[in-house]
């Protein structure tokens, strides 16, 4: 790797002073494709590695946006520094999908002990984007103790995203049906909390007996852990079960460390980052630096002289071995 410039130094140092503009200015090269970004990224990730990673996912309209806002303010009351990261599968397609969440999260952005960041989940070649976890580092290296990362649980990508949280919060919300919703989202499984929302409605209390079943029943929850999972009921609107919220998140990574759990997550987080990243160079290399390959194997598959699979293994060359 080249050795950084003093411009990168600088600016590094400058988000793990915490400033606001610089880390602004880091995730934008995080979040780009400029010739740049490695480098910047490689010494954010050296001065990142202390915060909570927090994944809040479940269905569009499940309340996640409005706890996000209420957990940030409750841990902000507590004297921590929160960042928020949220992530909108569909913003690349509209646009504009992510504007509600930008406006409503504003009444957080005077404190200057919150740094909120919106963006999508997809890269400008159609992949998942690796940046997430850039983002992430940025604000792990500015200095927030706490990463919210909200997500939300519709397509396996937004699930690995999720998964590569030391703590996973799964949001169902009462009255969207008899079904909770989050197992047909997939997401069910993966919760180390299980948050009811909405607990100011009635039927909040069905949903959360309805989980506690499935939990007691054995039908969810992680194989291997000794952590019992909770089913937290919360109204961001009334700000209750907040606080219970906190505890159980703290309560959570404290499980981790008490059981050596930890090394599993993080372990689990860089391989899911060297993988994606991996996955982004060779589409990389396919659909932009060896379009010419590309092209030559897609004329002969068309014409009937190989297959796909076959044409795949050629293009990949040396890196698959041998056609299986
Ligand atoms: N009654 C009630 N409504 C809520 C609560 N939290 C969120 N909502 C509403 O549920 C809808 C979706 O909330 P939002 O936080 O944007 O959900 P997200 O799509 O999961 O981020 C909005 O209309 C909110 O006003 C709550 O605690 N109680
Ligand atoms: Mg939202």
């Amino acid at each position: 790797m080249a050795s950084p410039s003093p411009a990168d130094r600088r600016l590094v140092e400058e988000v793990c002073a915490g400033q606001r503009r610089s880390i602004a200015r880091a995730m934008a090269v995080a979040e780009s494709t400029a010739p740049g970004k490695r480098a910047l990224c490689a010494l954010i990730h050296r001065r990142a590695g202390r915060a909570q990673i927090v994944g809040i996912t479940g269905v569009p309209g499940a309340g996640k946006s409005s706890l996000v806002r209420a957990l940030a303010q409750r841990i902000r009351a507590g004297g921590r520094r929160v960042g928020i990261v949220a992530i909108d599968p569909s913003s690349p397609f509209s646009g504009g999908a992510i504007l509600g969440d930008r406006i409503r999260m504003t009444e957080l952005a005077g404190d200057p002990g919150i740094f909120i960041r919106s963006m999508a989940t997809r890269g400008a070649l159609g992949g998942l984007s690796p940046s997430t976890h850039d983002v992430i580092d940025v604000l792990d290296a500015a200095g927030f103790e706490v990463v919210l990362v909200e997500t939300v649980g519709v397509g396996q990508d937004e699930v690995e995203i999720v998964q590569a949280a030391h703590t996973v919060v799964v949001v169902s919300a009462p009255g969207l049906g008899d079904e909770v919703q989050a197992i047909k989202a997939g997401v069910l499984e993966i919760a180390d909390i299980h948050v009811v929302s909405k607990s100011d409605r009635p039927e909040a209390r069905k949903t959360a007996a309805d989980l506690r079943t499935m939990l007691r029943l054995g039908s969810i929850g992680r194989i291997g852990s000794t952590w019992s999972i909770p089913v937290i009921a919360t109204s961001a609107q009334r700000r209750d079960g907040i606080d219970d919220l906190v505890t159980a998140v703290g309560g959570h990574l404290a499980h981790l460390h008490a059981t050596g759990e930890i090394a599993v997550r993080r372990r689990r987080i860089v391989e899911m980052r060297i993988v994606k990243a991996a996955e982004d160079l060779v589409r990389e290399q396919l659909l932009v630096r060896r379009r010419d390959a590309l092209e030559a194997v897609l004329a002969r598959t068309l014409a009937g002289e190989t297959d796909p699979h076959a044409a795949a293994r050629e293009l990949l060359g040396a890196a698959v071995g041998p056609a299986g």
